[in-house]
């Protein structure tokens, strides 16, 4: 549970500044978490849980009270061993090598949060042992991702022998051919999925869970986390414990921030890195750390750092780098020990940060206003939207925000001298790869999952680019109103929720990907007050729940303060006056504000009651 304020703010920076003709806002439709009653009551007793944390833990697939505990325990013991990944052995061993006779490695890397991370990690370690290290992160517009042959001969010409890709590599088949041909050794570090065909290029060893001959238990690490585990191995091979007390903790703060940025579920491993990483970053020693932190607004010695906080106040920033400029200043952020330097390059991230969030908000209101007015393409169900040198750091911002808005799968579309870049989010139900595969003829590229996609095609191409992909889409999503899913995960009536329950509540954390906030339902709840209105837009409450059996712990009288971002127009269209009965969604918030300090709801939606 975040506390509210982060929440707010974290709003603010994520729907940007402008604001354009209102939009209709998608229909919300609540699915339910199918409930095993028995197995979370059995669960309830032997692990002597409350209930609705047991029904929790049950949806979660976590049915064994030892499975309980570990999960609501997380401990740097339930790391795996790093020598169970396919090539460990082999590639701590030619580090080693490297760091023993001082030959320079070169760690190549992608411009995002998982990848700069990933070479912050390797670089240290690799300092720390006496070693040599250099790096490069390719310029997103001007070089793209992925390994590129002449990086490797220019590293070969300045004497680099061994090159460690991170969170890229997979697929560089060509590239591997050019580091074997030069004699350089390359070890690939990276998380992505193979082809099809599982075929890997030639490499001195290959770290990737996702190979099928890989036995370790953990297939969803995020790039920063492979390389943990690569530092990890030749660290312990020194000194296994003075790593796993010393420099374990702080490696994990960086494999945190990746591992929360790159959107991997955070369970098994991941939630171990996520919540021992979390737990660290409360004193953020370093320089950069530090600095980032205040840029940030964010004071661990007031308030624990949550995954909310990296993913909406850091991982932004540390983005913004790889999507404005280069990434390469996150490298040296996050591994200079002087203060000043430190704070500078913090401050440059906060301005490229602030580019970014105005070159969105700038495209995002030509976008809406284009929605508002153009009443064909509003009624499309795949949204292809072009602009003419759209920022091509922010297009796939753009193109989550207008999913977000609408609903819709969306592709946004940046059109730069006669070459059309685009990048394309989804929603359940329509794989988005599958929709570019029904018109790979017209593509110069394209790449993704369901989800996500990017792709590159001659501008000239794009009207039957559009032409084709709304056939696609009629076929496919005709019948169906696009509408926004709410999961909601148990019952909970107002009366029963105690600062207890909040307590267990919190050992759930942290909540992002593969581990979802708890959202709950609450029915017939009462007002006791009309809603107050807040800035035109959010809605604050009163409400008063009695369950068939009341709690004599709770101490509320099931009456709670409730507040819900963006629900004024919803409040005003149910005519909610006090009184009226609703059913509602919801999250337990903890509110720190003096005058408000306690439990309370966020409604995240708002049904008239049922009975
Ligand atoms: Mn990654």
């Amino acid at each position: 549970m975040s506390p509210v304020g982060a929440q707010a703010n974290g709003r603010v920076e994520a729907s940007g500044a402008a604001r354009t003709p209102a939009l209709n806002l998608p229909r919300q439709r609540w699915t339910f978490v199918e409930p095993h009653p028995a197995e979370a009551a059995a669960l309830a007793k032997a692990a002597r849980l409350p209930l609705v944390v047991a029904e929790l833990l049950v949806a979660r697939g976590i049915a064994q009270p030892d499975e309980a505990f570990a999960f609501l325990n997380p401990d740097a013991a339930q790391l795996h061993d790093p020598l169970q990944m396919l090539g460990m052995e082999a590639a701590a061993d030619r580090l080693e090598r490297a760091i023993a006779q001082h030959e320079p490695v070169l760690l190549y890397g992608d411009y995002d949060v998982d990848g700069t991370t990933a070479v912050v990690l390797l670089k240290t370690t690799i300092e720390m042992l006496g070693g040599e290290a250099r790096f490069h992160v390719p310029h997103r517009l001007n070089e793209g991702y992925g390994l590129q042959s002449s990086v490797l001969e220019a590293a070969y010409a300045e004497g680099a022998r061994l090159v460690i890709t991170v969170d890229t590599g997979m697929r560089a088949f060509a590239e591997a051919e050019t580091a074997h041909r030069l004699g350089l050794d390359l070890i690939i570090t990276d998380h992505h999925l193979l082809e099809s065909g599982d075929a890997v290029p030639q490499a001195l060893a290959i770290l990737n869970p996702n190979q099928p001959s890989c036995t370790y238990p953990e297939k969803s690490l995020c790039g920063a986390a492979i390389a943990l585990k690569l530092a990890q191995a030749v660290l312990e091979r020194r000194d296994r414990t003075r790593t796993r007390e010393k420099t374990l903790p702080s490696f994990l703060k960086m494999a945190a921030i990746a591992t929360i940025a790159d959107a991997v579920p955070l369970k098994g491993e991941n939630r171990v890195i996520a919540a021992l990483g979390l737990r660290a970053l409360r004193s953020p020693a370093s320089a950069g750390l530090r600095a980032l932190f205040a840029v940030a607004g964010l004071d661990a010695a007031a308030r624990p750092v949550t995954a909310f906080d990296v993913a909406f106040r850091l991982a932004p920033r540390i983005n913004a780098a790889g999507r404005m400029d280069v990434a390469s200043e996150v490298i040296e952020l996050f591994t200079t020990r002087d203060r000043v330097r430190a704070q500078e390059l913090a401050a440059k991230l906060e301005r490229l940060n602030g580019e970014r969030r105005a070159t969105e908000a700038a495209a995002l209101a030509v976008i809406e206003t284009r929605l508002a007015e153009d009443g064909e393409l509003a009624e499309d169900r795949l949204l292809v939207i072009d602009g003419d040198g759209w920022h091509r750091g922010v297009i796939g911002i753009l193109a989550s925000r207008v999913v977000e808005r609408t609903a819709k799968p969306a592709l946004v579309i940046s059109v730069e001298e006669g070459v059309a870049y685009g990048s394309g989010r989804s929603v359940d139900g329509f794989p988005l790869l599958d929709a570019l595969e029904s018109c790979a003829d017209l593509f110069t590229r394209f790449g993704g999952h369901a989800f996500a996609v990017g792709f590159n095609l001659p501008a000239a191409s794009l009207p039957e680019l559009k032409r084709r992909l709304r056939i696609y889409a009629t076929e496919r999503l005709a019948g169906s109103a696009p509408e926004h899913c709410l999961r909601i995960h148990a019952e909970l009536p107002l009366d029963r929720i105690t600062t207890v329950l909040a307590g267990w509540l919190r050992k759930l954390e942290p909540f992002g990907h593969g581990n979802a906030e708890p959202v709950f339902v609450a029915r017939g709840a009462r007002l006791l007050t009309s809603p107050r209105i807040m800035k035109e837009r959010h809605i604050r409450l009163e409400l008063a729940q009695e369950s068939a059996q009341p709690l004599p712990l709770a101490g509320s009288g099931g009456a709670v303060r409730a507040v819900g971002w963006n629900l004024a127009a919803r409040a005003a269209a149910l005519g909610l006056v006090q009184g009226s009965r609703i059913d509602l969604a919801y999250r337990i918030r903890e509110n720190d504000h003096p005058e408000y300090g306690a439990l309370e709801v966020e409604i995240v939606g708002i049904e008239p009651a049922a009975s």
